[in-house]
């Protein structure tokens, strides 16, 4: 039986995908690397040291890992400017009617995010106080595709993961859920995945299996 939902944040819950873009794009101008969306696309739920990486495959030179800390705090320095420029506007009426009634029918709900941000952006947002467990980048060792951030956040609940509905955007977040033997819904570009166990176009879709 469903008895959790756990959400992943960027690109479920809101959409702080465009300013990963937009910090990744001015660490990679400064460099001199090539950077777009699609390569952008590839950063979805991973960890931002390993976003990193995918984002000096196009570099011409090596980097030594003191730069490479250095650059990453250079794109979180950007990017969490830009998440204090987010406020409650930024949740969908959708994303909140979703959320509050589940609550109303007494199902939990929890965040798995790979995000080390996620508390500041669901502060932002104002929903920071309706999430029964968070578990997130701080939490965790192994970021998605690894299970590791889905399996804590149902431990926190004290659920099995056969009793809990994970929520993703992400096709690693996606082979994170199957890998920790969650039931996979998939938003977006994981909606086209077949690993996905049912894609959904809108979060409020979900309620249809409540
Ligand atoms: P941070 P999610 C992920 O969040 C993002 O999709 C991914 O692009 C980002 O690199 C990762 O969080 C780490 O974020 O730099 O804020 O710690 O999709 O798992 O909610
Ligand atoms: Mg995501």
């Amino acid at each position: 039986m469903n008895k959790a939902v756990i959400f992943d944040l960027d690109g479920v819950i809101c959409s702080t995908d465009e300013y990963h873009y937009l910090a990744w794009k001015k660490l990679a101008d400064r460099e001199g690397i090539y950077f777009d969306k699609i390569i952008n696309n590839r950063l979805r739920g991973v960890s931002r040291m390993e976003s990193l990486n995918i984002v000096l495959e196009r570099a011409s030179k090596e980097y030594s890992e003191e730069q490479k800390v250095e650059m990453a705090t250079f794109k979180n320095d950007y990017y969490r400017e830009l998440l204090l420029q987010m406020s409650p506007k930024d949740l969908s009426d959708n994303v909140r009617t979703t959320l509050l009634t589940l609550k109303e029918k007494g199902i939990k709900i929890a965040i798995g995010s790979s995000s080390k941000n996620t508390k500041t952006i669901l502060t932002q947002i104002g929903i920071l106080d309706w999430f029964d467990v968070i578990a997130d980048g701080n939490d965790i060792k192994n970021s998605k595709p690894d299970p590791e951030v889905f399996l804590c956040a149902a431990s926190r609940l004290g659920l099995d993961p056969t009793e809990c509905i994970v929520v993703e955007d992400a096709l690693a977040g996606i082979d994170a859920a199957k890998a920790g033997n969650f039931y996979a819904v998939g938003i977006q570009d994981a909606t086209k995945y077949e690993k996905t166990d049912l894609p959904i176009s809108a979060l409020s879709d979900l309620l249809k299996i409540f």
